[in-house]
């Protein structure tokens, strides 16, 4: 055992060892020494992006699992704690662009690397799981899943917008446009419509938004709300207004009929004009004549067409000329082309209600169209030039202008003009969707391909499933002018499945949202080869802890619940639902220092380049200076740590400097699992300073705690046992029923708190009792040393792996990993003994200790005979008071 704490050595020593000896391998269906099977706990963290080297984000969320795998393997649980890699997407491909590596060899190298970093963090992960997206043993299921899919009408093709670059004549993703422009020629984007591939979440909106509240209880409240908003459910009435607008053709478009959805059928009589979206075929058609229409319509293409760039954007429109009937009042009713209405939301056109729909209001306001109030509230003015919020209102309102209507409340109204409508077949009630089917198919080249074949005379095709997995090149690089796949002979070529043609393979690949929906499945059934799954799912699955990032509640998390529902009812497997339990860890957030630089930009410098100036006198913070030229800069306060903003500190470093335990110690201890998380310079030294301290108690005391103690030992030590050792034992099983109870409810941060008031409570009592240097004291040591490493294990697991060994507990109870977690003695935590104060006449004239139940007579007899008294006494005493557990008055 080295004198000092030598972190490299200590790491590399236990990491070695847990290599060698597999020991983070999991196999289904462990038992217990008494043949009992353990429960199983699978513990998920999202898999990483390999985008080249691990962030503090990574860190805090791999140490937060990491120590639940720890605690809950040593509470007797068989727990899995798997990785992989979201190895596929855009990254690669713009790597490739600037540096011409493949995005192959671009992502194998970063995942090498990064595997390593998880290695020297120490982490719990039974590596022979470890699954990788571009693996074709893993993107093979991708497909496969995809044709099953297909099969069960779950799979669908129809056209998709796509952003279309005309100079680099390729797809962009939305990210790549950047103010309506391909991020590389500058060339302005157009809509194209082309082919794609749809899965049909929409089937499942109801389950999904049911479930959330059901069966997800132990998901946070956020993440709820946030889907539950995404899928965006709302009920309200679907009608119809009539018109006689004429195609090409001389007919009716649609039928004559104009529909709307609205919300609010109470505000019907409100209506003073309705609206369609420049997509629609209406607006289409008449763009054909009207040169001002078409002008319209083509300002709108080019805008962003995402509901949240529309929501921020002036309310613009163009009169059509065109009108609607009323069904109601029979009027009619102008029809506007407007930037607002969204073809892909409803009918993509709707009636207008300027009096109670805000962004009507405003429209209406800018056009001089009509605001017409229809409800009214008690002591309220309605005030045509200005929008109130009270105008939307439900509650306490009234109609107003409605004819018949008159004096109904909303719900009333809503009742009985819905009722109108229905009733005289006009319209029906209808729930509608936010959520849209999810576009699956991407015009690039790094992800799994589509297993479609293209045919002359067949169409498209679905490659036989003997034939999976289809292959992507890995030895292609994108140049940033489109799909390398579409120039690549040897992959587009093959024969038709059904008539043996020439034929073309598809090169769409899939969206990486599908990689990241069901590959903790595959954790389970890593090895397969003939099934995506196999009866070991059922062992593991659902996930009973899934910790990641906020930023997933949606997509992520909303894709994963919905393709395990696809798999359950096409009969692959039986859950409803695949994660019980969520964890959102906070951000990791640290300093950020910026200055203006010579073109007017914000330039940001890591905090590692500044130098603070104190003032002299008050020790106050003057200024900051950089410190490679001397001059200021400014302080901007903390903010979440990214490349964006230069305040990132990269994990290595502080592996390399102070060890990975004292990286772990902080970010556990710096703050709860759930909150963000400061960096702090000073808070890595104290957690280093923490662990020296530990170390050097062990090695100072080594001698003693190798001491075999024997079972007599013990009973003498109780017999013994002095205050001091009482007092300590007291303290540790009272902190070790609090570090149990921050365990199980994810408080980590206190039980690090926690083990250092024990580390405090040790150092005193040696202190205290180093000179009695007798059995009692080395059992005491030995007994606290042994919980205290056992609580820190799941933290710091190479520190107190090394010193479980060198202190001779593994010949006891075994390598840390395997010891029982340490059982609460009920003898410790009675007040056992309670100090007795003698008083003389009143007087304070000393006390003992004594058992608390010691009887009032063996009170009288000890305080009598006590040294500190008897030459006060004589023998004459007169009376003597007992307070019982107190003080005992002598009277004489
Ligand atoms: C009249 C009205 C009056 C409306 C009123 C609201 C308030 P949610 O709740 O999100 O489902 N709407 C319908 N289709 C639309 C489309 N394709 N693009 C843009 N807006 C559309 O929204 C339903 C409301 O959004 C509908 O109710 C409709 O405006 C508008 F005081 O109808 B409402
Ligand atoms: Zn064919």
């Amino acid at each position: 055992m080295k004198e000092y704490y030598d972190h490299k050595l200590i790491e590399k020593t236990a990491q070695t060892y847990w290599e060698s000896a597999q020991i983070y391998k999991v196999e289904e269906y462990a038992k217990n020494y008494d043949g009992s099977f353990k429960p199983k706990f699978f513990a998920c963290s999202m898999l990483p992006y390999p985008s080249g080297k691990l962030h503090m984000g990574h860190v805090r969320n791999y140490t937060i699992n990491d120590m639940m795998t720890r605690y809950l393997r040593m509470q007797g649980f068989n727990v899995l704690m798997p990785m992989g890699w979201d190895a596929f997407g855009m990254p690669a491909e713009n790597a490739a662009i600037k540096s011409g590596i493949s995005p192959y060899e671009w992502t194998r190298n970063n995942i090498s690397y990064m595997k390593k970093q998880m290695l020297a963090m120490g982490l719990a992960i039974d590596w022979s799981r470890e699954i990788c997206a571009c693996d074709p043993n893993y993107y093979k299921w991708n497909q496969w899943l995809f044709l099953k899919m297909l099969e069960h009408g779950i799979v669908y093709r129809d056209t998709q917008i796509v952003n279309w670059d005309p100079v680099d004549k390729t797809v962009l993703a939305n990210e790549q446009v950047i103010n309506g422009c391909g991020w590389r020629s500058g060339a302005i984007v157009e809509k194209r419509e082309i082919p794609g591939y749809y899965l049909r979440i929409t089937n499942y909106s109801e389950e999904l938004i049911d479930d959330l509240n059901n069966k997800l209880q132990e998901w946070p409240d956020q993440v709820r709300i946030m889907q539950e908003k995404w899928m965006g459910k709302s009920e309200g009435l679907d009608f119809a207004f009539d018109h006689n607008i004429l195609d090409e053709h001389g007919n009716l478009f649609q039928n004559g009929k104009l529909h709307v959805f609205t919300t609010r059928p109470d505000t019907l009589m409100g209506v003073t004009f309705c609206a369609i979206s420049y997509e629609h075929p209406i607006a289409k058609f008449i763009a054909r004549s009207n040169i001002e229409a078409k002008k319209f319509i083509d300002q709108c293409k080019a805008g962003g067409t995402k509901e949240s760039e529309l929501a921020i954007k002036e309310r613009l429109g163009i009169d059509t000329g065109l009108v609607a009937t009323h069904p109601i009042t029979k009027e009619n009713i102008a029809i506007w082309i407007c930037n607002y209405v969204l073809m892909s939301y409803a009918n993509g056109s709707i009636m207008g209600v300027p009096a109670h729909d805000e962004r009507d209001f405003y429209f209406a306001a800018k056009h001089r169209i009509n605001i017409k109030q229809v409800i009214a509230k008690n002591g309220k003015l309605f005030d045509k030039t200005q929008w109130n919020d009270w105008y939307k209102d439900t509650d306490d309102a009234y109609l107003v202008n409605s004819g018949k209507y008159n004096g109904l409340d909303c719900i009333s109204a809503t009742n009985e003009i819905s009722s109108y409508i229905t009733e005289n077949k006009i319209g029906k009630n209808r729930t509608m969707w936010r959520l849209r089917d999810w576009s699956v198919s991407r015009q690039r080249y790094w992800g799994t391909p589509i297993p479609m074949i293209n045919c002359d005379t067949c169409g498209t095709v679905p490659v036989p499933e003997k034939d999976l997995p289809v292959l992507l090149p890995e030895n292609l690089i994108p140049d940033g002018n489109g799909n390398p796949l579409k120039k690549d002979e040897v992959f587009i070529k093959c024969k038709c499945p059904k008539c043996g043609n020439n034929a073309q393979r598809e090169t769409d690949t899939m969206d990486t949202f599908v990689d990241s929906s069901w590959y903790f499945m595959r954790y389970t059934s890593p090895d397969n080869k003939n099934y995506a799954i196999d009866q070991r799912f059922n062992y593991w699955m659902p996930i009973d802890q899934y910790i990641g990032g906020i930023e997933h509640a949606v997509l992520h998390l909303l894709y994963a619940r919905f393709w395990c529902k696809a798999m359950r009812d096409m009969g692959l497997l039986n859950i409803d639902e695949p994660i019980k339990k969520l964890l959102c860890q906070g951000m990791v957030l640290n300093h950020t220092y910026s200055r203006r630089n010579n073109l007017g930009g914000l330039e940001y410098f890591n905090s590692n380049e500044i130098e603070t100036c104190q003032n002299e006198n008050t020790k106050e913070i003057k200024e900051y200076k950089l410190i490679k030229d001397g001059s200021p800069v400014e302080y901007n306060g903390i903010s979440t740590m990214s490349k964006s903003k230069n305040n990132g500190v990269d994990p290595q470093i502080i592996i390399d400097k102070f060890g990975a335990d004292t990286a772990r110690l902080f970010i556990i201890f710096a703050s709860p699992p759930e909150q963000t998380l400061e960096w702090s310079e000073y808070g890595i030294e104290g957690a280093s300073r923490y662990l020296k301290k530990l170390w050097k108690l062990c090695y100072t005391n080594r001698d003693m705690l190798l001491v075999q103690n024997k079972k007599n030992d013990k009973e003498d030590a109780f017999s013994h046992a002095n205050e001091n050792y009482k007092l300590l034992r007291f303290k540790l099983y009272s902190n070790l029923i609090k570090a149990n109870h921050d365990y199980k409810r994810m408080q980590y941060n206190t039980v690090v708190s926690t083990s250092m008031k024990i580390l405090n409570d040790i150092e005193n009592f040696i202190l205290k009792e180093r000179l009695n240097n007798n059995n009692c004291y080395n059992i005491a040591l030995k007994e606290s040393i042994g919980i205290l490493l056992r609580i820190l294990y799941p933290i710091v697991p190479h520190i107190t792996w090394n010193l479980w060994r060198h202190l001779g507990y593994h010949s006891l109870m075994g390598d840390i990993i395997e010891a029982k977690w340490p059982k609460i003695d009920p003898n410790a935590i009675i007040k056992e003994t309670t100090r007795i104060v003698i008083q003389i006449n009143g007087k304070l004239r000393g006390s003992f200790l004594a058992p608390s139940n010691t009887s009032e007579k063996d009170i009288k007899e000890i305080a009598i005979k006590h040294e500190s008294i008897s030459k006060f006494i004589n023998g004459n005493i007169k009376r003597i008071v007992v307070v019982p557990g107190k003080l005992v008055n002598i009277v004489i």
